[in-house]
């Protein structure tokens, strides 16, 4: 028999909000111009940067696998600390114009777990600052509050796929893996919350759509609101039209 659910721990990018074509990516791009490099990042070609999870970890990636040797700039190693600073810089000043909604479904959802004493967390790789960010101009600076746990970036040493911060998660609410239910976009994400043992619920975008989720508890394409449901690409979502306490309680029972 499982136990009781006693915890959401939720992605941030891509899950809450659809941070990465708008947000991310066009921070980079000013970061580049700022900074004078000579780099921009298409929406196509950002897809394909996501491979990497991390932003620094993605510079390295771009100039080791998009650039040829001499199109590098030589003191990159140093230099990407620096960028990537300026890039936070721009990423929560883009949050803070409101620009970056959440998703559907999403602050209802966050709203109906707490009424309902359930807990919530973060388990993210982005950078702290830009999940407080987000949570303030979506939610209210309160909002910060209420998220026992916000995971994110640097806290553990490998970032998704790998399973660290989702068990840093766990252990720091003190919850064991069937007490909690994650919320991923992306296949990274996945093999990270299925890395430590969490029953996984997918809500999929633009850029995650023909991504593996094999083992995940559903597949929606979207959290979904009463008057708007959501389609289910894979799994059971067992009459239920729109993602609520009762439907992943569900899950986390049978899934
Ligand atoms: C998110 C990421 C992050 C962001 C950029 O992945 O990979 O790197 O794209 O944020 P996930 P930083 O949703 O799987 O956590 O630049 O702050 O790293
Ligand atoms: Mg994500």
């Amino acid at each position: 028999m499982s136990k009781t659910l006693k915890a959401l721990i939720f992605d941030v990018d891509g899950t809450l909000s659809n941070t990465e074509a708008d947000g991310h990516r066009v921070a980079f791009n000013r970061a580049f111009d700022e900074m004078g490099i000579n780099w921009y990042w298409d929406v196509e070609t950002y897809g394909k940067l996501l491979a990497v999870t991390g932003g620094k970890e993605r510079m390295k990636y771009f100039a080791s696998d998009f650039l040829t040797k001499e199109n590098v700039p030589e003191n990159l190693e140093t230099i990407i600390p620096e960028i990537h600073k300026t890039k936070t810089r721009h990423y929560t000043e883009l949050l803070s114009t409101g620009a970056i909604p959440l998703r559907t479904g999403v602050k209802r959802l966050i709203n109906e777990a707490r009424e309902k004493g359930l807990r919530i967390a973060i388990a993210t790789t982005t950078t702290p600052e830009n999940v407080t960010a987000l949570l303030e101009h979506t939610l209210g600076k309160e909002s910060i509050s209420w998220f026992d746990v916000i995971a994110a970036g640097d806290v553990v040493p490998a970032k998704k796929p790998a399973a660290d911060i989702y068990e840093y998660a766990l252990k720091s609410l003190n919850l064991e893996a069937d007490e909690c239910i994650a919320f991923e976009d992306s296949e990274n994400g996945i093999l990270s919350s299925q890395g430590a043992k969490l029953k996984t619920i997918i809500t999929t975008n633009d850029y995650t759509l023909d991504h593996n989720f094999n083992g995940a508890a559903i597949v929606l394409n979207h959290m979904g609101e009463p008057e708007q449901s959501f389609s289910v690409t894979q799994g059971e979502a067992n009459g239920f039209s729109y993602l609520n306490c009762d439907m992943i309680e569900f899950l986390h029972a049978t899934a």
